[in-house]
């Protein structure tokens, strides 16, 4: 599966793109942040309204692409929050969500959001806010998006936010610490994988990795990228899917039932 990053919309041709992947026989997904603009868990109706907008566009282009997962940050901008959030801004996320949940199921698509490291959202930053989170959207086409780089800011197990999340859990990105090469950071990935696995996990594993060589400036900024890890990006991807495959295959074994 390629996960693509849905930030412009109008960056290419969807038909194009559909035709392409389909020749290689690749699966595809969308990914989103918001931005301080288009914030849906703004008090401000005008940007929620914006932001709905964006987020429909999105759901749309994922069904136009043959996919089924939209996930990503889905419910707050993707910005350093200058003040916590308020149950305003916040139940504003929640009705937009469920609109959302319910435009997005005719096109057969299913929403992911993606628990963030507090530098990144002020609304969640934990699978335990996240589930408290889905409990109010309500709707079973929604669930939650975990990726290692956030958990290993925010979470107390990362082993165990994914034990709790369970069959709420629709996405999952493997990022390192320091966002390069896997294994080259601090993420104790064989523990997380075997959560993965006692869950019985059965959705999409996707790296993410960035890079100034790879990633426009405005994402760069956003993120934080101010050094590059790499610069090949058939080789960084190579090496991550023998990783993250070989790590898989490891936990598999360590989590299989003999009897
Ligand atoms: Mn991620």
């Amino acid at each position: 599966m390629l996960e693509l990053a849905l930030m412009d919309p109008e960056a290419f041709d969807v038909k194009e793109a559909r035709a392409v992947f389909e020749d290689i026989g690749i699966s595809v997904s969308g990914s989103l942040g918001l931005t301080p603009s288009t914030d849906v868990s703004s008090e401000d109706e005008l940007i929620v309204a914006k932001g709905e907008a964006v987020l429909r566009k999105a759901v749309q282009l994922v069904a136009e692409l043959g996919g089924t997962d939209l996930c990503g940050e889905l419910y707050s901008a993707l910005a350093k929050y200058p003040s916590a959030s308020t149950e305003k801004g916040r139940g504003n996320a929640v009705a937009a969500l469920r609109r959302l949940a319910d435009y997005a199921d005719g096109f057969g698509v299913s929403l992911s959001l993606e628990i963030l490291n507090r530098y990144e959202t002020n609304l969640v930053n934990t699978a335990e806010q996240g589930l408290k989170f889905l409990d109010d959207v309500g709707r079973p086409n929604v669930k939650l998006h975990l990726d290692t780089y956030h958990m290993n800011i925010e979470e107390s197990s990362m082993a165990g936010a994914v034990l709790a999340t369970g069959d709420r859990l629709g996405y999952v990105h493997v990022g390192e610490s320091n966002r390069g090469y896997l294994g080259s950071g601090n993420i104790d990935f064989a523990s997380f994988l075997r959560a993965l696995m006692t869950i019985g996990y059965a959705g999409p594993i996707v790296f993410e990795s960035f890079s100034t060589a790879v990633v426009g400036p405005n994402l760069s900024n956003v993120l934080g990228v101010w050094r590059n890890l790499w610069e090949e990006s058939d080789d960084l991807a190579s090496h991550a899917y023998s990783y993250i495959t070989t790590a898989i295959r490891s936990a598999e074994q360590a989590t299989r039932k003999w009897v």
